[in-house]
């Protein structure tokens, strides 16, 4: 068993399992599946390739056969960035088949980001993209492998691996690969977070796969599906709700599109007859003006999801007249828990709501500070356990005592109502984070590497609302010195390494902060002053 892993309890797996929810099957095996009942149907399509189900189950043995090879084995940790490619779900496949762990990162993620996951998940390997992504991702790899003692291969995602291993170079004759257990972690997640650090969550094939395989049902997804995936498909979101995973679980297509613009996606749609595809809604409402002075034929589209953050009841109510299709939104966790709205659900519920459980298992509260549950459609925190929720995150034992209640129930640190028939409506959150058009930033995460800036005596980080991102980030910055520029400490979070998305998109000089009652930062007066001082410019 993976060290610092602490598994499901004994008596849920049998349970899960008697339900019928987990059945036994990893993902190495549910691709073979696929291959021998849909093998010569396309499996996956980017922008250079096409492959069948049968041909992708022959490439990720070869595969998982050269990562053998090279020393990859049984639940070695691999931290993989790549783009939406052929070679990302390839790459993956391998992975599980070998038992190694992939740990997904996204492109966006630079040095600070990924040195964390690597030294936190004690990786091996790190695999990177070519050349062409706007980033020297060699450059950082090298970094990576002189500083992080575990990190001893690199693999490079291009015809030529420089330095370091090609990819291409892996593909070999299938050997014997190891006999994987469907209870054994399959990869680590990043949580949005709200802490110091990102917190990982780690899934077992048999947990995901439930959750994958009722995403696919709740949309109806079968083998003339076709999914494209626009958001990175590292995320939980295009992974499996019911994303590039649980397309395949059902048979169908799977377009990888390396960007998401209306000049990217829409003839993606129009080539390749995509029936779904999920944005945030930032996305849906750029995607929603282009609509009619893009000239391509959308009309394959039957749903299309929302989801990551909170969709406008306004903008919602335009996407069935200007795309023609049903909207599905979803709420969604990368620790378990998806909510849906569904196919058949009237107007006023797709529009109004988030959705509704996928599983008649999940497990929800709605409770008030004192965890005690409110009355029915009140608003309160979202408390969730259920088959595809985890239990705890990996190797973080003290943060699990908070995040977790003792029976079980992960604090989402959602505030929502939920109607007497189960569907949920996110009002607001509670936690320490800033959802910036679906990404989610730690507050404390940027306030630490802030602080350890030599002219900031104080910092707090709050969400401030904006028309196209939904929210974006507000520094409150107490310096030390009167000449210290905003500049100054963008370029100084630059050094460090930081992923671009988590920058501050403001920063507001204070002399002292608002508190509250027991002497905290006071962040609701700050964002409240924040909000008060954009709406004095509009
Ligand atoms: C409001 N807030 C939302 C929504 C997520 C499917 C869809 C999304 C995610 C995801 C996911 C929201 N309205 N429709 O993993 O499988 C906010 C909540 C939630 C947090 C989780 C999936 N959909 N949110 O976004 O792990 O605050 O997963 O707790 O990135 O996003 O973020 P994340």
């Amino acid at each position: 068993m993976l060290k610092h892993y602490k598994p499901w309890p004994e008596k849920l797996k049998t349970r899960y399992k008697e339900l019928g929810c987990w059945e036994d099957k990893t993902f190495g095996q549910m691709l073979s599946d696929r291959a021998s009942i849909y093998g010569d149907r396309t499996a996956i399509v980017d922008h250079q390739s096409r492959v069948t189900y049968k041909e992708l189950d022959k490439y990720v043995n070869q595969l998982a056969s050269g990562f053998q090879r090279i020393g990859l084995s049984r639940e070695d940790r691999v931290v993989v960035q790549l783009p939406n490619t052929l070679d990302f779900v390839v790459v993956i496949f391998a992975l599980f088949r070998l038992g190694a762990i992939p740990v997904f990162s996204l492109l966006s993620h630079r040095d600070s980001e990924i040195r964390y996951f690597c030294e936190f998940s004690e990786a091996k390997a790190y695999i990177i993209p070519g050349d062409g992504y706007g980033y020297d991702f060699e450059q950082l790899a090298k970094t990576i492998q002189t500083d992080v003692t575990s990190v001893d291969t690199i693999i490079v995602a291009d015809e030529d691996g420089g330095d370091f291993y090609s990819l291409n170079d892996l593909y070999e004759n299938e050997t014997a690969l190891p006999d994987i257990k469907a209870d054994d972690v399959a990869f680590f997640q990043l949580s949005g977070g709200s802490t110091g650090l990102p917190k990982m969550i780690a899934r077992t094939h048999n947990e995901y796969m439930y959750s994958l395989r009722m995403s696919a049902d709740v949309c109806q997804l079968d083998e003339t599906s076709v999914y494209l995936a626009v958001l990175p498909a590292a995320h939980n979101y295009p992974l499996s709700s019911p994303g590039v995973l649980g397309t395949m679980y059902a048979g169908g297509k799977v377009v990888l599109s390396s960007g998401a613009s209306p000049d990217e996606a829409f003839p993606l749609i129009e080539q390749e007859r995509v029936t779904i595809t999920a944005i945030v809604p930032p996305l849906a409402l750029i995607w929603l003006e282009a609509v009619p002075t893009r000239h391509y034929d959308l009309s394959s589209l039957r749903v299309l999801q929302v989801g990551g953050s909170k969709l406008s009841a306004e903008a919602a109510k335009k996407v069935t007249p200007v795309f023609g299709c049903t909207l599905q939104q979803v709420y969604g966790m990368a620790e378990g828990l998806v909510n849906y709205t569904r196919l058949n659900d009237s107007d006023d519920v797709i529009i109004q709501t988030q959705g509704k459980s996928m599983s008649v298992y999940d497990d929800i509260r709605v409770v008030d500070e004192e965890d005690n549950e409110v009355a029915q459609g009140e608003i309160g925190e979202l408390l969730t356990r259920g088959p595809y929720t985890i239990r705890g995150y990996y190797k973080a034992e003290e943060h699990n005592e908070k995040a977790f209640t003792a029976d079980g129930y992960y604090r989402t640190g959602d505030l929502v109502r939920v109607s007497e028939d189960g569907y949920i409506t996110v009002i607001d959150r509670v936690k320490d984070q800033i959802n910036r058009a679906g990404e989610k930033i730690a507050a404390e995460e940027v306030e630490n590497y802030l602080l350890a800036h030599p002219a900031v005596r104080d910092v707090a980080i709050v969400a401030m609302p904006d028309k196209w991102l939904g929210e974006k980030s507000c520094a409150f910055v107490i310096s030390r010195d009167q000449d210290l520029k905003e500049t100054d400490l963008i370029a100084f979070l630059r050094t460090e390494g930081l992923a671009d998305y988590k920058m501050p998109d403001r920063i507001e000089w204070m002399a002292n902060f608002p508190k509250t009652a027991i002497g905290k930062v006071n962040k609701k007066e700050l964002r409240r002053l924040i909000e008060v001082k954009l709406n004095e410019h509009n």
